[in-house]
Formats: C-alpha cells, sequence, structure tokens
C-alpha cells in the first residue's frame, strides 16, 4: 500500500483526516467528511494550487495588498485596506474544481484524479466588483471579459503565458462576482487565496483567482494557456483551443454524501448535496435502485440563495441486499442532471447522475 502523503505546510492547519492528499497542490474532501451542512468548514475544503502557494507572510498585513484595475475609465491600483471602504457584501457559493468528477472518466483522462471531493460551499465576504468599477467610471468602452491575474511569483526560465494563472470571464459575470478577503468569516487564508480572491459566484474554481492582483477589462480572452488552451471543453483526442467551450458557468449537479458502503436494514437517512451553478435549484430525486424509480428528497437547513449548495435528506427503508443509490438534481430552468458523461479529453464537468452513485451493502 502506498504511504499516506502528509499535508502540504501551506494547508498544515488543515483536518488530515478529512482530506485525501492527491499531491502538494491536489488534496480534496473525503465524501464522508462533507456532513449534512450549508457551509462546508474551512479545515476540510479541497485545495487546488497550479503554481506554488505565495509565502503565508502576504496575509500577515492583509490591507496592504494591492491590486491594479485597468480597462475602466480611470485605472487605479487600490489596496485591500481602500476596497474595504468601497463597500462589502457576503455571499455564499460553491467552490467547485473543473475536474471534479474526472475520475469516473474511464480513458483516464489526465489530471487530478478528483472523486466528489474537489467542491465545497463557502461564505464568502469582500466588496462587489460592480461597486469598485462604477467608482472607477466603469468598464472602458468595448470591454467583452474581465482578466483577473493570480499573483504568485512566477518561477525562472520559463515562459510566464504557459504557466501564469491569469482567467478571463465574461462581462455578464460582474453582476455577481465579488473581491473577496474573508471566507467563513474569517481573513482569507494564503490557502485559499489571501489576501484577496476574485470569487466569481457559480463559475468552476479556475475563474476564482486567488491572490489576485491585476482586474482588466478587456476586449479578448487572455492569451494565457489556462485560458487559451487549458480548461476547455473537447473530444476525447483532440488538444485544447479557444475556440471550445471555456469552463465557466457550472452545470446543475448532486451527490450522495451517506450512507457510502454499508448500512443496517431497516430505516435509513440518505444524504447528500446539490446545487445548480448560477441558476437555483428546483428539486433532488433520490432512487434506491440505481434509477428506476425515483422519489423526492427534502431540503435541509436554510437555502442560502442560487449558488450556494443545498444539502438534502431522503428517508428511505432499506430492505438486506446490495443497493445502488443515486440522486439526480433540477435546476429551476428544468436542467436536470443527464444519466451519462459528456465524454471529453480532461474529464471536465461532469454531472452524470450514475457514476456518482454509491453501492451500499445492508446487513
Ligand atoms: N488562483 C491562483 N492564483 N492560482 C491557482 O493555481 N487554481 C484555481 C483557482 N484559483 C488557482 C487559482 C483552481 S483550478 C481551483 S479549482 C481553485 O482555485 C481552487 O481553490 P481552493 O481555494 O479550493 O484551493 Mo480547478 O477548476
Amino acid at each position: 500500500a502506498e504511504e499516506p502523503k502528509s499535508l502540504p505546510d501551506y494547508a498544515a492547519w488543515k483536518e488530515r483526516n478529512a482530506l485525501i492528499v492527491h499531491s502538494a497542490n491536489t488534496m480534496e474532501t473525503q465524501r464522508g467528511a462533507i456532513g449534512n451542512g450549508v457551509i462546508t468548514s474551512s479545515d476540510r475544503l479541497f485545495v487546488r494550487n497550479n503554481l506554488p502557494a505565495p509565502p503565508a507572510s502576504v496575509t500577515e498585513n492583509p490591507d496592504i495588498w494591492e491590486v491594479r484595475i485597468e480597462g475602466v475609465k480611470n485605472p487605479r491600483t487600490l489596496t485591500v485596506g481602500d476596497l474595504k471602504k468601497m463597500g462589502v457584501t457576503t455571499v455564499a457559493s460553491v467552490l467547485q474544481c473543473s475536474g471534479n468528477g474526472r475520475a469516473f472518466f474511464p480513458h483516464g483522462a489526465s489530471g487530478t484524479q478528483w472523486s466528489v471531493g474537489a467542491a465545497g460551499c463557502i461564505m464568502w465576504t469582500g466588496v462587489p466588483l460592480k461597486d469598485v468599477v462604477e467608482a472607477l467610471g466603469g468598464p472602458a468602452d468595448g470591454a467583452r471579459y474581465i482578466t483577473s491575474t493570480g499573483g504568485e511569483t512566477l518561477p525562472d526560465g520559463l515562459d510566464p503565458k504557459t504557466i501564469i494563472v491569469e482567467r478571463s470571464v465574461p462581462t455578464r459575470a460582474m453582476e455577481t462576482a465579488l473581491l473577496a478577503w474573508e471566507m467563513n468569516d474569517e481573513p482569507l487564508t494564503h490557502t485559499h487565496g489571501g489576501p484577496l480572491r476574485m470569487v466569481v459566484p457559480g463559475y468552476y474554481g479556475v475563474n476564482n483567482v486567488k491572490y489576485v492582483k491585476n482586474i482588466a477589462f478587456t476586449e479578448n480572452q487572455t492569451d494565457a494557456k489556462i485560458q487559451a488552451s487549458g480548461y476547455r471543453i473537447r473530444e476525447v483526442g483532440v488538444k485544447g483551443a479557444p475556440d471550445q467551450p471555456s469552463m465557466w458557468e457550472m452545470n446543475v449537479k448532486s451527490w450522495v454524501t451517506a450512507p457510502l458502503e454499508t448500512a443496517r436494514s431497516g430505516r435509513n437517512m440518505i444524504y447528500g448535496v446539490a446545487f445548480g451553478g448560477t441558476v437555483a435549484l428546483e428539486k433532488v430525486d433520490v432512487s434506491l435502485d440505481g434509477g428506476k424509480t425515483w422519489k423526492q428528497a427534502r431540503f435541509l437547513g436554510p437555502d442560502l440563495g442560487p449558488y450556494a449548495w443545498r444539502p438534502f435528506v431522503m428517508a428511505a427503508d432499506l430492505p438486506a441486499g446490495e443497493h445502488r443509490i443515486v440522486s439526480r438534481a433540477t435546476d429551476t430552468q428544468g436542467n436536470s442532471q443527464p444519466e451519462g458523461r459528456t465524454e471529453n479529453e480532461r474529464g471536465y464537468g461532469h454531472n452524470g447522475w450514475s457514476d456518482h452513485g454509491v453501492t451500499v451493502a445492508v446487513s
């Protein structure tokens, strides 16, 4: 058996037993550690870094961190201290890696083999991007994208465009995006992007740029590799290219979190989580027979808004034997999870209900 990996220094404060450590840059929440709460506790939240994180010292005095805002009528460099005087809001939203569910692709999609745990529901506090942009005279004419740049120090000797974390999202995201300095009511750690993070509710993880140091309203998407060819949906065997769909708005998704492997016969509570990306959820159905018959589950706890996930529960009488338990979420626009996968080269955006089910041995 493989030696259990320890947590890297920059994430040493996390709850080791709640996580699967894939590498120093990738840790996911154990399916059984997701729990039934509306918010994922910070010490259980997954971590994914494309580059080594900046040192913890960047969050010692968060208010002096600078972010340059460009592509607006009056471009400016602002500190986090300045931003804190421009407005504040709190939004609950799901942070999910584009590759969550990659482990289910049979072609062996390259990248971290995430199961279900590269996701969590987080409370973000910061200034609405819209307030900042309005204070700077609004976006420049012709702006179609918001391009955010991460503040990592880039290794020498490599073309920066091939490694920099710089992501463009369409300007429609300005209505909901925020520049966050708190996560779950605490100052944002450097592990999760402190002192300042671009948060785009309902968009895949990669667009939520950590240690953000530059925000630009641009006519075109950045030509950084992570945007131009990375995080693009394409058929198996095809290279990434700018004309393929980018990983922006998340699709509707759910999965069961308990029971996972075994249960006692009789009354059981089936738990899970569900979310609709940028669209509010309508309902979750649960099947105890692998998708032949379905029954509507009940949402648990408060509704924290359209970008949050909703834990759900369904009481079930389980007789002894093997049961394939699956869940299927539907959003308020009528989109439901499909049964199968959309096969794609890098294993992105998997929301098929069949693969996400669990087989439980009931005795
Ligand atoms: N940011 C930066 N700066 N860097 C990096 O690397 N990554 C991404 C985001 N952001 C990065 C950033 C990703 S990719 C993800 S998922 C996220 O982040 C995660 O988060 P956390 O906090 O959990 O770690 Mo996939 O789509």
